[in-house]
């Protein structure tokens, strides 16, 4: 499968953009390994485009700069899907690395909850408007979920902070392959420490192992990414910290509470995300059929 494969510098040569074609413009953020500028990318014949570039902080660990071009051909190779992040090339000649991304113009579903939360505190109506907006974007992820492993792929981040919205509203899935090989990678695990690690979000096989994750792995984040929409933002977990205090209270049958503006159905869903047992666990196919059959889940 594609996870198996090294770089193939032929296929990245394809898809190299030359960099003197883009022209940067506002920072639209900083993560804990590269920052993101919004940028305008000239195109041949074409009207110019505008784009995400993400530029990694330091280039100059081979490893890493290795592990990027490693991912960047597995996001080649899974191909377009409308719920993904699209790439549209890579700068690797004459500087440091960067990655040419679809913009989304709306930012993350994170920020958009936190704007939801703050809007609807004093008037509840807003959320039963915005109900299914919600359902249809986690719909949509469950969709781009589905793309991931039909094509043996594995994401490994999947929270609010990572599902980008973009201008015609539509959810898409970000990061996928950065977040995967800069948590593999030793380097970045020192220098980031074990809290970086999205650990309310992973499965507890992974926390176990951490070499561990699967496409069920995946289904579990998607549990507590329903549980952040119907929590409108809110940090699962809190006051809770440190993998082996998390993998104790799951394998003791704890799980995050049942939050108050979704339905039961929709919170056993989310348990459903969280069997124990990855064999058990639902897969995304069939967590995207439960959401379409229950437009009204959230709020
Ligand atoms: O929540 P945000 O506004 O959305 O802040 C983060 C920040 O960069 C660090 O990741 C934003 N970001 C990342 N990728 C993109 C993209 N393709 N289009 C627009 N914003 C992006 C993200």
């Amino acid at each position: 499968g594609p996870s198996s494969s090294s770089i193939d510098m032929d296929m990245l040569k394809e898809r190299e953009i030359d960099r003197n074609r883009l022209q940067f413009g506002q920072l639209l953020g900083e993560g804990a390994f590269g920052h993101v500028v919004k940028a305008t990318l000239q195109q041949p014949d074409e009207d110019d485009v505008v784009v995400a570039v993400k530029k990694l902080k330091d280039d100059t660990e081979t490893t890493t700069r290795t592990a990027l071009l490693r991912e960047t051909c597995i996001m080649l190779l899974c191909g377009h899907h409308d719920n993904i992040i699209g790439l549209k090339g890579i700068c690797f000649r004459d500087g440091p690395l960067q990655l040419v991304l679809e913009y989304a113009e709306h930012g993350s579903l994170l920020q958009l909850l936190w704007t939801l939360r703050a809007e609807s505190k004093h008037n509840m109506a807003i959320l039963s408007n915005k109900r299914h907006i919600f359902e249809t974007m986690m719909v949509e992820v469950c969709s781009g979920l589905e793309h991931l492993a039909s094509n043996r792929l594995v994401h490994r981040d999947i929270a609010a902070r990572n599902i980008l919205i973009c201008g015609k509203g539509t959810a898409k899935i970000a990061d996928f392959g950065l977040a995967r090989d800069t948590y593999a990678v030793g380097y970045h695990r020192q220098e980031r420490g074990n809290d970086l690690l999205p650990l309310k979000w992973m499965a507890p096989e992974s926390l176990k192992n951490e070499a561990k994750f699967t496409d069920k792995s995946d289904v579990w984040s998607f549990g507590v990414l329903l549980w952040e929409v119907a929590q409108l933002g809110r940090t699962p977990y809190p006051g809770m910290n440190g993998a082996d205090r998390i993998y104790d209270a799951l394998y003791n049958h704890f799980r995050l509470p049942m939050p108050r503006l979704c339905t039961e159905e929709r919170y056993r869903l989310m348990l459903q995300c969280w069997k124990f047992n990855e064999k058990t666990r639902l897969d995304a196919t069939t967590v995207r059929k439960r959401l379409e059959e229950d437009p009204n889940g959230f709020f």
